[in-house]
């Protein structure tokens, strides 16, 4: 296929999974997730094509389409995905944009096979893009595209999206590759960041190591301007706040407290296995709950779902051994027959599960350390219309922008954290419709709809 899409996205993955049925035969199912829902409209009207890769390493697959949507497949190597993806990605990058809670790994071996991916990203989106295409470049995994495909496709209009922080100068200047990682970002005409935060760091240090003339949303570079500003992203609040309204839904929500042991209070995590999202923390502060008396075991669960993740990586690895080790701890100490305090699933479940669980949940604590957003908070507001539950979250976490009627943390106080948790259980019913109400206005207007509209007028107008 060549020139003839005039709205491309390209990420490092297409937006579907790869299912074997029981008849042995593959097909293909679209991910879950916002970020599709927010897109796909988008595409079927503009004639649009997603560039990523398919996740089969060593594979090449032709162009295909699927409801609606034209996909193409970048392949991969298995070497590829462990430097490009599993390393530089995984381990340069993402602990160095969440505040290096992890030690980022620096190697030249790794950032050479970024460089390269890139490269065949940009390329593959030359091809595609009819004259004057737009393209709109999503995450840390190809901030390189940018520049790359400007130079060889100067008439596009270029986009980019970061989902995961924009770091401050104190930690981005540790990175090797600082200047090449900026001037590939630069190679947009829209640089987008989740908080106001990053554009800030952006525009400080673009000043500081190119030199660049700026003011606090534009940068000159060769006679062009690159625009940056926040667009914090968001959930499909409408279908959410449907689907958990199916008596279904709600029948399955009274069934898992049931199977808890019907406890006064469920508290509830959801995150993917990471060590960014303060998983840790939280249990440690619910246990201390436990051993102080201030809950009892068997009034209280805490459900905690963590979502397998990048299990290749050494630190993921890790961090399974620490988190179960303490669930086991917890347990142990605390538990009965047929009674444990911490219910631990290391599993992925269905859409309509999920909205049970975030049904079914009382306190639902989102504790990261670090992060771009959290759509889990947003999720769990779009499914509480019935204006129950409380939210436990991390100042540090995006969502704390706009969710300011959250029980507000800060993970690494565990006090503060015990506090809020106990604040949160013991609220009044009219205290929690008060919080919530407001946190789900908000939530209902800034959809993911908006945030894409909002992206792509900037980058349009
Ligand atoms: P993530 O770090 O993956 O995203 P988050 O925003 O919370 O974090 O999104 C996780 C998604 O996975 C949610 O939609 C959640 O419902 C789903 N999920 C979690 N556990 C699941 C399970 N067991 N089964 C099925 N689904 C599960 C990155 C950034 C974030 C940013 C998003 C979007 O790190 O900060 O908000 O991208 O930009």
């Amino acid at each position: 296929m060549h020139a003839t899409s005039s709205f491309l996205i390209v990420a490092n993955r297409l937006p579907v999974d790869r299912t074997i049925g029981p008849d042995g035969e593959a097909s293909w199912r679209r991910s879950p997730g916002g970020l599709v829902t927010a897109i796909a409209p988008v595409m079927q009207r503009r004639d649009g094509a997603w560039l990523g890769w398919h996740g089969a390493p060593d594979e090449e697959l032709k162009p295909f389409d699927h409801e609606g949507m034209h996909l193409i497949p970048i392949p991969l190597s298995s070497t590829e995905v462990e430097l490009y993806y599993e390393g530089f990605s995984n381990a340069t990058l993402w602990p160095l944009y969440h505040d290096v809670v992890a030690k980022p790994i620096y190697s030249r071996v790794l950032w050479d096979a970024y460089r390269a991916v890139n490269d065949r990203f940009a390329r593959a989106a030359a091809d595609a893009a009819a004259p004057g295409a737009v393209v709109w470049v999503q995450d840390y995994q190809l901030q390189l595209v940018p520049a790359m495909l400007r130079k060889l496709r100067p008439d596009l209009k270029i986009g980019f999206f970061l989902h995961i922080p924009f770091p401050p100068e104190e930690l981005f200047l540790q990175l090797p590759w600082r200047r090449e990682i900026l001037e590939g970002l630069l190679g947009a005409d829209l640089v987008g960041f989740q908080r106001p935060g990053g554009t800030s760091n952006f525009i400080r240090l673009v000043r500081r190591l190119l030199g660049q003339p700026n003011t606090r949303h534009e940068i000159h570079v060769d006679g062009r301007i690159v625009r940056t500003e926040a667009f914090p992203i968001s959930v499909d609040f409408a279908s959410m706040d449907q689907l958990v309204r199916k008596p279904s839904v709600i029948q399955r929500a009274r069934e898992i407290r049931a199977e808890l042991g019907d406890p006064v209070h469920v508290f509830l995590g959801v995150d993917r296995l990471d060590y960014t999202k303060g998983i840790g923390q939280r249990l440690k502060a619910f246990g201390e709950l436990l051993s102080e008396g201030s809950l009892a075991p068997g009034e209280a669960v805490f459900v905690q779902i963590a979502t397998p993740s990048r299990e290749r990586v050494e630190e993921y690895r890790l961090l399974r051994d620490e988190i179960e080790l303490q669930v086991g701890r917890i347990n142990g100490e605390h538990g009965s027959l047929g009674q444990p305090p911490i219910c631990y699933l290391h599993q992925s479940y269905s859409q309509e599960e999920l909205a049970a669980l975030y049904l079914a949940a009382d306190v639902m604590v989102v504790t990261p350390l670090r992060d771009g957003m959290n759509l889990v908070a947003k999720e769990y507001v779009a499914c509480r219309p019935d204006l129950r539950g409380a939210l436990v979250l991390s100042e540090f976490a995006g969502a704390a922008d706009e969710l300011r009627q959250a029980y507000m943390v800060n993970p690494y106080d565990v006090e503060g954290l015990k506090r809020a948790m106990l604040a949160a259980a013991r609220a009044t019913p009219d205290e929690l419709a008060r919080r919530m109400r407001s946190m789900r206005r908000r939530v209902a207007t800034y959809n993911v709809d908006r945030w894409a509209n909002d992206f792509l007028s900037a980058l349009e107008g």
